[in-house]
């Protein structure tokens, strides 16, 4: 039975992977960081079925007694400050967490064993301004946010450990990936969420920021597959990860309002709070290699994935969740 480790099991991603690795017969184990209330909510379901061990992305000893205890055969470094407005507020704690935080646990990986397969959770946050359309694994970075600067570090020290020792150490780059397990604060769950509330009665407006901006949405189920992938490969390589379409927030917006029967124009008010110091105008992968190399590809389209989530709140509201 193979081993595997998740940092930052208790995210989004964390949960999906989690589910698809114990789908595959692994023995999960997750790391989790001291809190004074628990926050297992998505891997409520299967938290008889993982083990879950204290350490944190700020403690070296913590992580490597971990990597010793688990001694994984396969490492998925999920865990990060991931929110992009709060990398203004806390830049330095988020190139902690974010930057130097993976050299830790790259560190605790060639201390105890060089041979455990390492996973790193780079972004499309790192093209920022970009510089080619659409972005492959050779489009230069410029990152338009603190976290997106963390991230750049993050991606190129997973580099320089994988030629410097040889570790078999992959960066996924991957493009927005969403659900109904996404965090509240992030657009297309506030949007879902605020739509199920103004559906429900419970809210009649939803304050919002920059609508022009455009992701390349896809669905984190379809994209937990791809990191898996790239630890199952011959040779260790980076991977651009995407549904290769891009769609404007308004366009969420409106899709998400839809789903409801409901006329988005009535309910939502422009929050100049929600700018941002730099903004990311337009992401859209080229995620050919992948296709070609891992034969991964996006399954759930932008529609399917707007009216999953909103769908998914609307029950969870009903159900006074
Ligand atoms: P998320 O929901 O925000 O989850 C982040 C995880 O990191 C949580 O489990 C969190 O634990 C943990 N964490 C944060 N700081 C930690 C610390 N100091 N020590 C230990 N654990 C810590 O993020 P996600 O959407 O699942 O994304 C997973 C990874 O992919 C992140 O690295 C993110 O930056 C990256 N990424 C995400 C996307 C996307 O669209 N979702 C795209 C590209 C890359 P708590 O529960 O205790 O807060
Ligand atoms: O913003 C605009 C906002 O916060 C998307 C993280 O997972 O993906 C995520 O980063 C867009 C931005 O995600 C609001 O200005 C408008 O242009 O959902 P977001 P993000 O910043 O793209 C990347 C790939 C990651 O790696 C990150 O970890 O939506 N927007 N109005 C808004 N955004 C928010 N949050 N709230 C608004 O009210």
């Amino acid at each position: 039975m193979k081993k595997a480790l998740i940092t930052g099991i208790t995210g989004q991603d964390g949960s999906y992977l989690a589910d698809l690795l114990l789908d595959k017969g692994y023995e999960v184990h997750g790391m989790v960081r001291r809190s004074s209330t628990e926050n297992f909510e998505r891997i409520a379901h299967i938290t008889d079925r993982v083990t879950l061990h204290q350490a944190d992305l700020l403690d070296e000893l913590s992580l490597i007694n971990l990597v010793k205890l688990v001694r994984p055969d396969e490492l998925y470094n999920l865990a990060a400050m991931s929110f992009v407005p709060t990398s203004w507020v806390q830049p330095v704690l988020t190139g902690e967490f974010t930057a130097i935080g993976v050299t830790r646990v790259l560190e605790a990986v060639r201390l105890v064993d060089p041979d455990i397969r390492f996973y790193q959770a780079s972004s499309s946050e790192m093209f920022g301004k970009v510089r080619e359309i659409p972005q492959n694994e050779k489009t230069p970075f410029h990152p338009r946010s603190p976290y997106g600067v963390a991230k750049v570090y993050g991606h190129m020290i997973t580099v320089n450990y994988r030629e410097s020792y040889n570790i078999f150490a992959c960066a996924g780059i991957l493009f927005n990936h969403e659900s109904p397990r996404r965090g509240r604060e992030f657009v297309t769950r506030k949007i879902s969420d605020g739509v199920a509330r103004i559906k429900l009665g419970l809210s009649n407006e939803l304050r919002l920021g920059n609508l022009d901006a455009e992701r390349d949405w896809g669905f984190a189920g379809d994209y937990v597959q791809a990191m898996w992938l790239m630890l199952q490969q011959d040779e260790p390589d980076d991977f651009v990860i995407g549904a290769e379409k891009t769609h404007s927030v308004r366009h969420f917006v409106e899709s998400a309002f839809a789903v409801a029967d409901l006329d988005w124009q009535k309910y939502v008010v422009a929050d100049e709070r929600f700018l941002r110091p730099a903004e990311v105008d337009s992401l859209i992968a080229d995620a050919s290699k992948a296709h070609k190399e891992l034969g991964w590809k996006a399954e759930v389209s932008f529609d399917q994935l707007v009216e999953m989530m909103v769908k998914a709140d609307i029950d969870r509201l009903k159900k006074g969740a």
